[in-house]
């Protein structure tokens, strides 16, 4: 294509992290992933949610030992600085999730977009925060995000970057359409988002492989629907007998995958992502300014949980 115009984009996926791995040795990990990343031509790094430790929503403890053990205080800090200092010395950006304490003891599960200076440039802290937050004595593990983190208090924020617009989210954000729809009525060309999905739904008796398959089904709808490039990076593999799974994906805004993961191990994918693949979509059947019908969504924004039908006009 005559107009094309590319952004090297990897998904650093992650193996699992168990609980006695130091931050040190994960972040050994991340900039191994990063300079491999470099070498075949990325400009953009995407690493998963919770990157630094393993998924610890998955155990039963106070918040006071959460915070102890698995959030961050600040960013970069000591641990992570040689991911800074990677991603600088390589001309590199990259997009990476962890657990955030706020200097004024607020919690949040988060992620930050950092250019090719080592220069946080963006934040974002998840909204779609699944689990519940009381102890589920018979489930085999917990998933108390809606325990340890409160609601991202950011919306969706869009950062100009990377000579592109790029929009980050979270594990279960993906599966939103209002995620990515929102991302794309502020003219986002990338989304990005980290994830940390168990392949047991601890609430009923979901089928593996649905795990993957909505995985799956949700980005590369998103992908279309908003005319967007989308990466994302899982954790995956056996975290201390607890398996999530893998699926890293580099996905079109054609829908379709370009570039996937094969392992449940640290393992980089690359694309050569063509931008202009944005615009024929948004330039024809989803020209937003030209065909959406926003008076006809209000109950989008109006209404939470589904309610009775709206009242039939006459005609
Ligand atoms: N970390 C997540 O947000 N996980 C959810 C699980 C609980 C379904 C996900 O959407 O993958």
């Amino acid at each position: 294509m005559s107009n094309s115009r590319h952004l090297g984009i990897a998904v650093a996926q992650m193996g699992p992290v168990h609980l006695n791995d130091s931050r040190a040795a994960v972040v050994k990990r991340l900039v191994e992933m990063l300079n491999e990343a470099a070498s075949r031509g990325a400009k953009l790094v995407v690493f998963p949610e919770l990157a630094l430790t393993t998924f610890f929503p998955r155990y039963w403890m106070t918040e006071e030992e959460a915070v102890e053990r698995f959030f961050e205080r600040s960013m970069p800090n000591k641990d992570v600085q040689p991911l800074f200092d990677a991603a600088k010395a390589r001309g590199v950006g990259f997009y990476l999730g962890y657990a955030e304490l706020t200097p004024s003891g607020e919690r949040f599960n988060t992620s930050i977009l950092v250019d090719a200076n080592a220069n946080i440039i963006g934040k974002y802290r998840k909204i779609h925060l699944p689990g519940h937050s009381d102890h589920k004595v018979d489930a085999p593990f917990q998933h108390l995000e809606k325990k340890f983190f409160e609601v991202g208090d950011v919306g969706i924020p869009v950062f100009e970057a990377f000579d592109t617009r790029v929009g980050m989210c979270l594990c279960n954000d993906r599966r939103w359409p209002e995620t990515w729809r929102v991302m794309s009525l502020q003219s986002a060309e990338v989304g990005v988002l980290g994830y940390n999905t168990p392949s047991v739904n601890i609430h009923w008796n979901e089928p593996v492989h649905l795990r993957m398959s909505t995985h799956l089904v949700s980005l590369q709808a998103s992908a279309y629907q908003n005319a967007m490039w989308i990466a994302a990076a899982a954790k995956c593999g056996s975290e201390d007998g607890h398996h999530m799974i893998g699926g890293s994906v580099i996905v079109a805004p054609t829908g379709e995958i370009v570039a996937r993961a094969i392992s449940e191990d640290d393992e980089v994918i690359v694309t050569s992502a063509d931008l202009s693949w944005v615009e024929n979509f948004r330039n024809h059947v989803f020209n937003f300014a030209k065909h959406r019908r926003p008076e006809h969504y209000k109950i989008i924004v109006e209404r939470t949980g589904a309610g009775e039908p709206l009242p039939i006009p006459k005609i």
